[in-house]
């Protein structure tokens, strides 16, 4: 059976993260998740995400394509995440395209198409002006 691995933020739950999640699950039979931390988003992107990483794990851990969920702690530790997750394949969208390449050793590494018009950051933006 092939088991999948995916990580990311998650947060401000939106459609884009459903066509990515189960696009992912099609691609074998099981699907993990790592959720980057409250913590690895403030030292990467200098801010925290709106939701906090316990209510963004439990979206995507109630999903039907979800099968398990974990923290991702640090960008640095991904090799050992899929390790010690018995990952066949690392699935990522397309604005991660080239950058996990080097697992190629260790998985089959897929960058999906991501879903135009919707993000995060925009659904922010929107919330804000109106
Ligand atoms: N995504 C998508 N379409 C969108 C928005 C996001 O396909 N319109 C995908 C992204 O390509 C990513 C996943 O949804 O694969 C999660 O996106 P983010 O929450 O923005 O994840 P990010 O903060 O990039 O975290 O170790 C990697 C990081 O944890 C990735």
């Amino acid at each position: 059976s092939t088991r999948v691995i995916t990580f990311g933020t998650f947060d401000v739950f939106h459609v884009g993260h459903v066509n990515i999640l189960t696009r992912a699950h099609d691609l074998g039979d099981h699907l993990t998740v790592g959720i980057s931390t409250d913590e690895l988003n403030h030292a990467k992107k200098g801010r925290y995400p709106v939701y906090r990483q316990e209510h963004r794990s439990q979206i995507v851990a109630s999903l039907d394509c979800v099968d398990a969920v974990f923290y991702e702690h640090s960008l640095e530790a991904k090799r050992e995440y899929l390790l010690e997750h018995r990952a066949d394949v690392l699935v990522m969208g397309q604005d991660w395209e080239g950058r996990f390449d080097e697992f190629r050793d260790v998985v089959e590494v897929v960058y999906l198409p991501r879903t135009a018009d919707i993000s995060t950051t925009d659904i922010i933006h929107e919330i804000k002006n109106r």
